[in-house]
């Protein structure tokens, strides 16, 4: 039988093999690391390499994601779909091991990696999912959700700003079954980091109240094993263990130095290597007993299988339960969600209430509430302004799991990245809420999830100039357009509570990409719609106000410019005015030409209205239109006094239409 250091030496191999051949890549931290995750995958983690999607297996989070070919190692070796051709291919034009670990990219891939800090923040939220889920779904003598989210992460994590925020609310909550471990090996790029890291890792996270187990040889496997035994044991607090690892571990001259954080060892290094670890076989050799200590397709089949038994007498048990969790795990909406949404649409249009569409948020998510038992809903710290929660919310705290709602604190970047790994874990549609302009706060969170497929929702209230008193700092003028800037990213600014409504639906309905939907703070007039038009909402752009025959001029608006658009057409009352409510300028582009054609007919002058920045609006308005926008920041003043000094104004926009009607 292979030693353990022989079955942790086929991860070194392979990482320095692959980088070498890539001739690019990060061979420090896989080699550094890897007797721990030897230790890890084959003694104590709990996954199926047949059926990597299975429900209830441990998550596991390769925070240092410059590390990917520590986990392209493990996948291959213990027998995911993972071929040694696809190592060979290491950061090849589509290949299934990119550079940094790409979710969809590769079976047993829980996310993608790479931005630092943002790995162990998608794991607290996989743990927080775990915690609420169990308390869901679990029943006496049933414990069909009872998994750990393990964590690798380097120094760089633990710099981070992101990681202060999630490591302490997932103390505060304590999160048992988070395991994280520090891969203290006192190098970061710039190279000893004595001159720039915290001197007391452990202090700090046990002042967030974590169960911290400090000094562990990250190269001696019995005390990875039993640091692992005892993070297991408590179940009160995450666990951090701290393993003292020497980077490149393995390589005579370069072990130990920054040189072999992120290049490849060199070819007369690498069989130096070789010979100091007795591997002797050649590149992408690995030999059958080595394999066979690593696959663990049979031990993982029998692990999901006894699952799957507790989970047919669940079954047997609560049919009703059982199936909710099927559904909920496939990530499929109830099948009376769209009905319902509807219903609750028209009823809206039929109602015409004049509020702010923050209030009109809150009034669909109370709509939704009873529907989708899923929903899980949060702000970082403005429950209050965002309008968030609903009459069904319930707070999961420290003391209360079983849930639906909860307060992030003042962690935008951590609340955001956090809620990606709720959505990432399954069982649950997350949306987070702060202010519009702390966007910027969350801002790779947004693109992360855009660019992973996944389909968390952001809600912005307070989303302009309209905000008022609160000024500049606060009042967002370039957010919406670097938002819809992000590619897979849907950006909604409703006019009314009928349009929220429908934004709320679609961004539920959205399944590959995320969606922000932005809400004012000050009320909006409601606008008549026939039911045609209430339909055309969710093309993204329609025709809220038509003229007779071809149009002198069409008026292009969002959100509270809608019912100004709408007062400057009446004021134009001798000319042909067409107006556009346009929400969602990214949903609007997904449809068919013939469609955006009939809306913005070609030929017909036009002028767009945002509380916002140009940018962008110029695809619709052409050179030949204008816009009618914010070229600065905002003042600190009433929201009426502020739409008039900023030229949001009936006489500015007819103004402005004439001169480009000529
Ligand atoms: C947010 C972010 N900033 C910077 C980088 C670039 N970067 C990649 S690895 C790294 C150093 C990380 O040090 P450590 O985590 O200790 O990794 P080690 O060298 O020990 O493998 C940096 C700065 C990044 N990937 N993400
Ligand atoms: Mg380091």
């Amino acid at each position: 039988m292979s030693s353990r250091r022989e079955l942790a030496n086929a991860v070194r191999a392979l990482s320095m093999d692959a980088v070498q051949k890539a001739n690019s890549g990060h061979p420090g931290a896989p080699m550094g690391m890897a007797d721990i995750a030897e230790v890890l995958w084959n003694s104590h983690m709990k996954y199926n390499p047949t059926n990597a999607k299975w429900a209830d297996r441990d998550r596991f989070v390769l925070s240092n994601g410059h590390g990917s070919m520590l986990l392209y190692s493990l996948l291959h070796l213990t027998g995911f779909d993972l071929s040694i051709d696809d190592i060979k291919n290491f950061r090849q034009l589509h290949s299934k091991t990119a550079g940094h670990p790409e979710y969809g990219y590769a079976d047993g891939i829980e996310t993608t990696t790479g931005p630092l800090g943002q790995g162990i923040t998608n794991a607290v939220g996989m743990a927080i999912a775990e915690r609420t889920l169990a308390a869901q779904f679990n029943k006496p003598g049933h414990e069909i959700v009872d998994h750990n989210t393990f964590v690798f992460m380097g120094d760089g994590c633990l710099m981070e700003g992101l990681s202060h925020e999630s490591c302490a609310i997932a103390g505060t909550l304590g999160l048992g079954k988070l395991i994280a471990f520090w891969d203290d090996n006192d190098i970061s790029i710039d190279g000893h980091i004595t001159d720039w890291m915290e001197k007391d890792v452990g202090g700090r996270f046990a002042s967030y109240g974590w169960h911290v187990i400090r000094d562990v040889d990250g190269h001696d496997a019995d005390a990875i094993n039993a640091a692992i035994g005892a993070a297991k044991a408590e179940s009160a607090k995450p666990s951090l263990i701290c393993c003292k690892t020497t980077i490149g571990f393995g390589s005579p001259n370069l072990a130990g130095t920054h040189d072999c954080h992120g290049a490849p060892l060199g070819q007369d290094e690498i069989v130096a290597t070789r010979e100091s670890l007795g591997w002797t076989h050649e590149p992408f050799v690995i030999p059958p007993e080595i394999y066979a200590g690593w696959d663990h397709k049979e031990a993982g089949a029998a692990v999901e299988s006894e699952w799957q038994a507790r989970f047919d007498a669940y079954k047997a048990a609560y049919p009703d339960e059982a199936a909710e969790f099927e559904r909920r795990m496939a990530g499929e909406l109830p099948a009376n969600f769209v009905e319902e949404m509807d219903k609750y649409i028209a009823k809206t249009q039929e109602e015409m209430p004049n509020i702010a569409s923050r209030k009109a948020s809150q009034n669909a998510i109370e709509a939704m509430g009873p529907v989708v038992p899923e929903l899980f809903g949060g702000s970082a710290d403005l429950t209050g302004s965002n309008l968030t929660n609903w009459s069904g919310s319930v707070k999961v705290n420290a003391e209360n799991a079983k849930g639906n709602y909860i307060s992030w604190g003042v962690r935008e970047f951590g609340m955001a990245h956090m809620v990606n790994g709720m959505t990432l874990h399954g069982g649950f549609r997350a949306y987070s809420g702060t202010f519009f302009m702390f966007m910027e706060f969350m801002r790779n969170a947004l693109r992360m999830s855009a660019l992973m497929k996944i389909n968390p929702i952001y809600v912005y209230t307070h989303d302009s100039i309209g905000l008022g008193e609160d000024g500049p700092t606060h009042q967002p003028v370039e957010q919406i357009s670097t938002m819809r800037a992000i590619p897979n990213f849907e950006t909604w600014r409703a006019c009314d509570a009928i349009e929220s409504a429908v934004s709320w639906k679609e961004a539920m309905l959205r399944d590959s990409g995320p969606t922000a939907l932005v809400f004012s703070r000050q009320g909006l007039k409601p606008m008549e719609r026939t039911p045609e038009q209430v339909k055309n909402i969710e093309k993204g752009g329609y025709v809220l106000k038509d003229c007779d025959g071809t149009p002198d001029l069409i008026l292009i608006a969002t959100g509270s410019e809608v019912a100004l658009a709408m007062d400057a057409a009446a004021a134009m009352a001798e000319r042909k005015v067409r107006v556009v409510s346009m929400p969602s300028t990214d949903r609007f582009d997904a449809q068919e030409q013939a469609y955006r054609d009939s809306v913005l007919i070609p030929g017909v002058k036009r002028v767009a209205i945002e509380a916002g920045v140009d940018l962008g609006w110029h695809k619709y308005v052409g050179l030949d239109g204008a816009v009618v926008c914010m070229d600065s920041f905002g003042e600190s003043a009433p929201a009426g006094k502020l739409f008039e000094q900023f030229g949001f104004t009936v006489d500015n926009v007819v103004a402005t239409a004439n001169k480009v009607m000529g």
